[in-house]
């Protein structure tokens, strides 16, 4: 079938490990989104979640946006093996939820299954101060491990060992609402806080190629082929 992706983007994927898709979806639709988005979380969220799972599960509308011919075009162009959606979640910051998400590879929330690949946009204008994706360009072609860390709390969260890239070789990606970041599971990324004061809501969802459901995958209940392989 016909895409109508950029012919390179398959070529920018394989080098950067992420791609940056503009304009995908209209302003109109990001406020349609968001307050379904608002709507799951009040209904469906534990209280003053940030991060909330299976939105396609629960929600047409984000059910609509999973198998998205844009997303879905784009898509077949960087995933030669076919296309299946696995799941996705809302990540919510806002005045009160400030947080900055520390370094981090995907696929290290699920090893020892096939490689998947996700698919994060914003749906209010994403920028330094208000918690935008940051990612370092080409870390997706190093092993890295995670470790836990103690925090002083008594607490502990994961990081990446030994990473080793500096200031310069970040992007922070500052980009409108409607844009779309696909990015590999083994890029490293995170996103910056939100300082701004301002609701920034983005939706993450993630796809790997067709193939027998592994154990994993059982607790994703919307996940669907969407090409075949
Ligand atoms: O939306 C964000 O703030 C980043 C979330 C993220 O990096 C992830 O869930 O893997």
């Amino acid at each position: 079938m016909k895409t109508t992706a950029p012919a390179n983007l398959a070529a920018r994927y394989e080098r950067d490990g992420f791609v940056i898709l503009p304009d995908l979806l209209d302003a109109e639709e990001c406020d349609r989104l968001k307050v379904e988005a608002r709507r799951v979380l009040d209904t469906f969220a534990r209280p003053k979640a940030s991060v909330h799972l299976h939105m396609a599960a629960t929600s047409p509308l984000f059910r609509a946006l999973s198998e998205d011919p844009r997303i879905v075009d784009a898509l077949r162009a960087v995933m030669p093996h076919g296309v299946m959606f696995l799941s996705d979640k809302i990540v919510y910051k806002s005045a009160n939820k400030t947080f900055a998400t520390p370094w981090h590879v995907d696929f290290f929330y699920w090893l020892n299954t096939r490689p998947k690949l996700s698919v994060w946009i914003p749906l209010d204008d994403a920028t330094a101060d208000n918690g935008t994706l940051t990612v370092v360009p080409g870390s997706h072609r190093r092993d890295w491990r995670m470790v836990k860390k103690a925090l002083a709390s008594g607490d502990f969260e994961y990081e990446i060992a030994g990473g080793t890239w500096g200031d310069g070789d970040v992007v922070t990606c500052a980009i409108k609402r409607g844009s779309a970041i696909i990015f590999s599971d083994r890029l490293v990324h995170g996103s910056t806080a939100n300082t701004a004061g301002r609701d920034r809501y983005a939706i993450i969802s993630t796809y790997h190629a067709p193939a027998p459901d592994e154990p994993f995958d059982l607790d994703f209940p919307a996940r669907k082929v969407l090409v075949e392989a």
